[in-house]
């Protein structure tokens, strides 16, 4: 099902409300970088994420190398941003004790 794209003053209003976060230059997402201590820790956070996304029924693009973790949050559903990579973007933010989910 189509969703709306992100409105102009959301998207003007991201760097402070995901601060975390950064826009890609080649495409409509954004975009965290996450380190932990280890290995246990960041597979530790990529499960609660995973819950998470299934809550919210939206889904991240990532990678993981040992203790690095990399999210990419894009709706496919809208080509582009939407209000829901802004949703998971700070409930991922609120797991980690930012903001305020
Ligand atoms: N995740 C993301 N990132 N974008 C989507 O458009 C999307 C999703 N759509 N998760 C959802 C699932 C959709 O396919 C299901 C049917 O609701």
């Amino acid at each position: 099902m189509p969703i709306a794209p992100l409105d102009p003053a959301a998207r003007a209003a991201l760097p402070g409300v995901l601060p975390g976060w950064a826009m890609l230059a080649d495409r409509d997402a954004i975009r965290r970088a996450f380190r932990f201590r280890d290995f246990s820790e960041a597979f530790g956070f990529m499960a609660r994420v995973a819950l998470l996304a299934e809550r919210h029924d939206h889904h991240p693009e990532w990678s993981n190398v040992w203790n690095r973790v990399e999210i990419t949050l894009t709706t496919h559903d809208a080509g582009g941003l939407s209000e829901r990579d802004v949703a998971l973007a700070r409930a991922i933010d609120a797991l980690l004790g930012e903001g305020s989910g």
